[in-house]
């Protein structure tokens, strides 16, 4: 039997094989950038890729959005501003879409930042403003009001979206050291999920942060990710809770306190990055195939 006061073993988290093979360096992280040079947008008319990252307060969605860039530039940038004050209230409070920059890419792509979900109903994104983000009706800068959806009276409201101002991805952002205290959030993301599932078929892949802070091993060394317990227990958990099946489940350490970025956790996050971005473009190309084959129908005489 354990002793209350005794450290966990940290032995005993660690799983002798790792159950994702993960190249770890320099030569993965470039190999994985030169796989995504690789990516062409399917069509001309697209300006930019969009996706949208939604989860709960404080889960590291903007510290996400800053450490794909600076996996990108090799250098630390904070254009999504984080919150270091206090987790678990919704510090992004605007609408606020962010373009990954990622050098030479054929493929320009953006992350819309939404607003954190709050346990409370009248706290935190309203889930139909993700429904609307995702349609492209929001536009750039909007102020949320978590009382009350953005409507087509509203200034902010895009009439006209064209395909670059809709949505092909969205990436939930959850804390695997908080994954259980946001349960009732989770229900509400649970919700979110099914319905754009239904609705839009968009591809959804969950990110998880904080896993430094929810195992010690990781917290040493992040090469020992996949041979964590703990953290393959927190991704089952995610990925049974959401629906979102584990080969889309991506635990990432995001940069917060590094002054220098470092290759491992870049294979991490760029891995993340690369499945949200190609899977986000073989929908658009889906989607664009549906309409000209609904376009060359409507065209054709009817018989009669
Ligand atoms: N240790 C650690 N801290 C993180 C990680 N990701 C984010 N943070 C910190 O968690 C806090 C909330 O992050 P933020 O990106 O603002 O969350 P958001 O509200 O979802 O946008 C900030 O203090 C971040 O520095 C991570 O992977 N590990
Ligand atoms: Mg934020």
């Amino acid at each position: 039997m354990g002793n209350w006061s005794s450290k966990p073993d940290v032995k005993t988290q660690e799983l002798e094989t790792p159950w994702r093979t993960v190249t770890w360096g320099k030569a993965k992280k470039d190999s994985l950038i030169e796989d995504m040079r690789k990516i062409q947008p399917c069509t001309k008319n697209l300006k930019c890729l969009r996706m949208i990252v939604v989860g709960p307060a404080g889960s590291g969605k903007s510290s996400f959005i800053n450490s794909v860039n600076n996996a990108f530039q090799g250098r630390i940038t904070s254009n999504a501003l984080s919150d270091a004050i206090e987790s678990g209230k919704s510090f992004t409070k605007k609408y606020c879409e962010f373009e990954i920059k990622t050098g030479n890419l054929k493929l320009s792509t953006f992350f819309n930042d939404m607003m954190g979900l709050e346990i409370e109903s009248n706290k935190g994104c309203h889930p139909e403003d993700i429904f609307k983000a995702i349609n492209g009706f929001m536009k750039n800068g909007h102020m949320f009001n978590p009382e009350k959806p953005i409507s087509p009276e509203d200034p902010d409201y895009n009439k006209n979206p064209d395909l670059s101002d809709e949505t092909y991805g969205m990436v939930y952002v959850l804390a695997a050291e908080r994954i259980k205290l946001a349960e009732d959030a989770i229900l509400k993301l649970r919700n979110i999920r099914e319905k754009v599932s239904m609705t839009w078929g968009l591809p959804q892949i969950i990110v998880i942060t904080n896993v430094d802070q929810a195992c010690p091993l990781v917290q040493k060394n992040v090469q020992k990710i996949y041979l964590s317990k703990k953290i393959r227990e927190k991704m089952e958990w995610c990925s049974g809770s959401l629906g979102v099946p584990m080969c889309h489940v991506f635990p990432v350490k995001n940069y917060h306190e590094e002054i220098e970025t470092n290759d491992d956790m870049d294979v991490l996050i760029l891995q993340a990055f690369k499945q949200i971005m190609e899977l986000a473009n073989d929908h658009l190309e889906i989607r664009i195939k549906n309409k000209d084959n609904q376009n060359v129908k409507e065209k054709q005489p009817k018989s009669k």
